[in-house]
């Protein structure tokens, strides 16, 4: 359980896991169905053995809870964690003319001319999203991704489903209920996504005035989506928590296909060579009437020290 618990999955991936080719082109260890447990009262559950930047987390959620599923509001607040996914889409577009950026996630690993010139594009799309409304509008959008499915979901009647507003009430009123779920797997809407949900589906639990929460995520990056996922996953069942005057009890992770991209080998090798230190706590500063009015400067996490960051490429 917590840290060591992902530790030992890593570990556990590198010596078992299936060699297995991926979508991406890249190749992975895979292994299929697992499961960590966060006890959230033992501190907030963000990695020691790595540096992993709590800012882009937050602000990556916030954007979830705001049913916001265009880029620009994560440029705006810093934050470069879904660019390739808006920038893929532009350079697949008729209205794209720059420089032929196919496989541009490959090829910038392999080929520094290349990396110097999809670097260039990629500035250039990051200022239109930024200064451009009309092509923020087009380019920006992910397609109908999680912030949509949590707070728009459509349905066949075209009315619209808060499924997050939803949840909060049910467990405020109904908090023995074994139905506190939110789906972001719409199967209707996956053609029309960026990128399918990998977090696909989680459920609340109350017990002992406690709340916990549990995540389904059908592919799981361990190396760098994982650490993301556990953290903004902690912080959504605190912030739900202090809406519902709750305390904090768990929070359960359960992974379909986990996998650690070969490339990501050596650096998981390094962090497997590290020992845990102390959590962090989390502190929120504001009292808010919603949960969503919340913003970036609300949190402040305490005695965060962790091992430097290891750097890896993504599989685009
Ligand atoms: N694709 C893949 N292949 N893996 C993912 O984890 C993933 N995650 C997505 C979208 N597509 C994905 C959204 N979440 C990073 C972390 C999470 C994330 C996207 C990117 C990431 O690159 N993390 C870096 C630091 C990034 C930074 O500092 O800007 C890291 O070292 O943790
Ligand atoms: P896939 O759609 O082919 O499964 O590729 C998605 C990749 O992104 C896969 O490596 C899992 C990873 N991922 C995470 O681990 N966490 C996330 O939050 C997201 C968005 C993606």
């Amino acid at each position: 359980t917590g840290e060591q618990g992902y530790l030992n999955l890593c570990q556990y991936i590198l010596k078992n896991g299936t060699k297995k080719t991926d979508r991406t082109n890249t190749g992975t260890y895979s292994v299929f169905g697992q499961q960590m447990r966060f006890n959230l009262r033992d501190g907030f559950p963000l990695l020691t053995t790595k540096k992993v930047p709590f800012r882009l987390i937050a602000s990556e959620l916030l954007w979830f809870m705001k049913g916001d599923t265009n880029i620009r509001y994560l440029l705006q607040h810093n934050n470069n964690i879904w660019n390739e996914w808006a920038f893929k889409q532009w350079v697949e577009s008729d209205e794209y003319d720059g420089p032929d950026m196919s496989d541009f996630g490959n090829r910038s690993q392999r080929d520094p001319e290349f990396a110097e010139i999809y670097r260039k594009q990629m500035n250039i799309f990051k200022r239109n999203i930024l200064n451009d409304n009309a092509f923020s509008a087009k380019f920006g959008y992910l397609g109908n991704i999680y912030g949509k499915q949590w707070r728009a979901w459509k349905t066949s009647q075209n009315e619209t489903i808060d499924q997050l507003k939803e949840v909060i009430h049910s467990i405020r009123h109904n908090p023995d209920s074994r139905r506190h779920i939110v789906s972001a797997w719409n199967p209707e809407d996956v053609p029309n996504m960026a990128l399918p949900p990998c977090h696909t589906l989680f459920q609340f639990y109350v017990a002992d005035g406690k709340l916990s929460c549990q995540l389904y995520q059908r592919s799981a990056d361990i190396f760098l989506g994982v650490p993301f996922n556990i953290a903004s996953y902690a912080l959504l069942t605190y912030l739900i928590a202090h809406e519902c005057d709750l305390e904090i009890g768990e929070f359960v992770h359960t992974l379909g296909d986990a996998h650690i991209y070969t490339n990501h080998a050596e650096q998981v090798k390094t962090q497997l060579g590290r020992h845990t230190r102390p959590l962090p706590t989390l502190k929120i500063h504001e009292e808010k009437d919603s949960i969503f009015d919340f913003e970036l400067s609300d949190f402040e996490l305490l005695d965060y020290d962790p091992h430097p960051s290891i750097k890896a490429p993504i599989a685009v």
